[in-house]
């Protein structure tokens, strides 16, 4: 068959999870709390429809028939990640044995199959004990996490060459210390940079420990939501806007994990504001020595930006929104079924950013996928019938194949997500699998797209 779309020798094809959001099983064998358990035990009709993180889609039970199911659909990779607080309940100290056997069989079963486990080490679930002395705002706790993921290359190095030192490190400090998404539910602007600046030294001490390793064949990444920021105009205050929101939500990991060092322009910002976070001697040179291998990126949608309409009060708290609003551009392509923007051409214009402006990084799409609410009403003989979802990823899939053509560094994709999973304060609101979830019977069932996506699969292209 004549294929318009074709794709390098061996891409990475698979789908993205991460341990709390599917392997439920939160309060058995062994495993200590993470802050989502007592998040949900606190306050649990902040989650949608009370629904919380004890047994979410089930995978720690099934995890066998899931992987013969990825197998069915022509996965040749899989991104999943270690619950920290399963691994070592109490976040430093003791191993849980259990869970040592899980990831065990978990990454066996996988490489049985022909399927290589990409492997995140923090995917927003930090044990509840560390949050309690500070969580990332103390230094101690990077020291801690460096421990864990040093364990977690001695116990699995040996099969798992792909490794992950955070997903969407910007996540935790959006939600955590500045608008109420995720726990503590602080908002201060001054922790939030201290949590932001310590996870990238966490994520640089993790790269150090790993290449100090026996894993030598691996590579070892981080994984970051990447937003385009497109201005609203080429007037010179849209564009100030956009280059700003920019450097808040893109350049703030970006440069640290790719580039070792943070942008002169950024430093400048918080320093005007009294934000600099505290950092130690020798913390620069850490950074510079110890950038990433390779990059994950996650896109679902644009930020359209324009000059600020009103001055901020300078009384209120810092926000990095003081400096832009967000733009409803006309006539953009929306997701009606999740509220998002659907914009293609993203993909295609990160990986050109990484080609110019990172040296070209080796990277893959480690998320992209379609929300899509209430989904069960597109069933049509007991299957959903998600073609909306398989234009979706055919058109960014369009774009990524323009970008590998012309040079960029690119080696798969990774639909978020496998099967429909728990998804933080949404809980199960949004459907994202390639599989559905029953939640009262746990059964699994594939959508229109698994079908689509295993012959896309097996013929590396469409
Ligand atoms: C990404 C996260 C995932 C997942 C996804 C869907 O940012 O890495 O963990 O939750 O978003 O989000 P939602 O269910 O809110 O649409």
């Amino acid at each position: 068959m004549a294929l318009q779309y074709k794709f390098p020798e061996n891409f990475w094809w698979g789908s993205a999870t991460s341990a709390t959001q599917i392997e439920g099983a939160a309060n058995e064998d062994g495993k200590g709390k993470n802050i989502w358990d007592h998040w949900y035990e606190t306050e649990p009709n902040r989650f949608y429809e009370n629904i919380g993180p004890e047994t979410t889609s089930d995978f720690y039970h099934r995890y066998k028939e899931d992987i013969q199911l990825m197998k069915d659909i022509g996965h040749n990779t899989f991104r999943m990640s270690i619950s920290w607080a399963r691994l070592i309940p109490d976040g430093r100290g003791e191993l849980n044995p259990a869970a040592v056997s899980f990831y065990n069989n978990v990454i066996d079963e996988l490489i049985t199959n022909d399927i290589e486990p990409f492997v995140t080490l923090f995917h927003f679930d930090m044990p509840l004990e560390l949050q309690n002395q500070g969580g990332w705002e103390i230094r101690a706790v990077v020291d801690a996490y460096t421990e864990y993921a040093r364990e977690a290359f001695r116990l699995f190095g040996d099969r798992v060459k792909k490794w992950f030192t955070f997903n969407e490190p910007i996540v935790p400090v959006e939600g955590g210390y500045l608008y109420d998404f995720h726990y503590p539910n602080v908002v201060d602007a001054r922790r939030a940079a201290q949590v932001a600046y310590h996870t990238m030294i966490a994520h640089a001490k993790a790269v150090r420990a790993f290449h100090e390793s026996n894993v030598a064949d691996g590579k070892i990444g981080i994984i970051l939501n990447l937003t385009p920021s497109y201005p609203r105009s080429q007037n010179p205050a849209d564009l100030r806007a956009s280059r700003i929101a920019d450097l808040f939500f893109n350049r703030s990991f970006l440069d640290p994990a790719v580039l070792g060092e943070y942008p002169q322009e950024l430093i400048d910002i918080l320093n005007e504001h009294g934000l600099l976070p505290v950092t130690e001697r020798g913390d620069r040179e850490l950074l510079k020595a110890n950038t990433a291998d390779i990059l994950g990126v996650n896109y679902y949608q644009p930020r359209r930006v324009k000059a600020k309409e009103y001055l901020p009060n300078p009384y209120s708290p810092f926000m990095p929104d003081w400096f832009f609003d967000n733009y409803e551009m006309p006539g953009r392509k929306m997701n009606k079924y999740r509220g998002w923007e659907i914009y293609e051409k993203g993909i295609y214009d990160i990986m050109q950013n990484l080609k110019e402006n990172y040296g070209n990084i080796e990277s893959f799409v480690s998320e992209n996928g379609m929300g899509v609410q209430d989904e069960e009403r597109f069933v049509v003989d007991k299957e959903i019938q998600d073609d909306y979802r398989i234009d979706f990823i055919r058109e960014h899939l369009k774009w990524l194949h323009k970008a590998i053509e012309e040079g960029c560094n690119v080696k798969g994709y990774h639909l978020w997500s496998f099967m429909d999973n728990w998804s933080w304060m949404n809980a199960y609101k949004n459907r994202y699998g390639f599989f559905s979830v029953d939640l009262r019977t746990k059964q699994r069932t594939p959508k229109k797209s698994a079908h689509w996506i295993k012959e896309v699969s097996q013929n590396n292209g469409f």
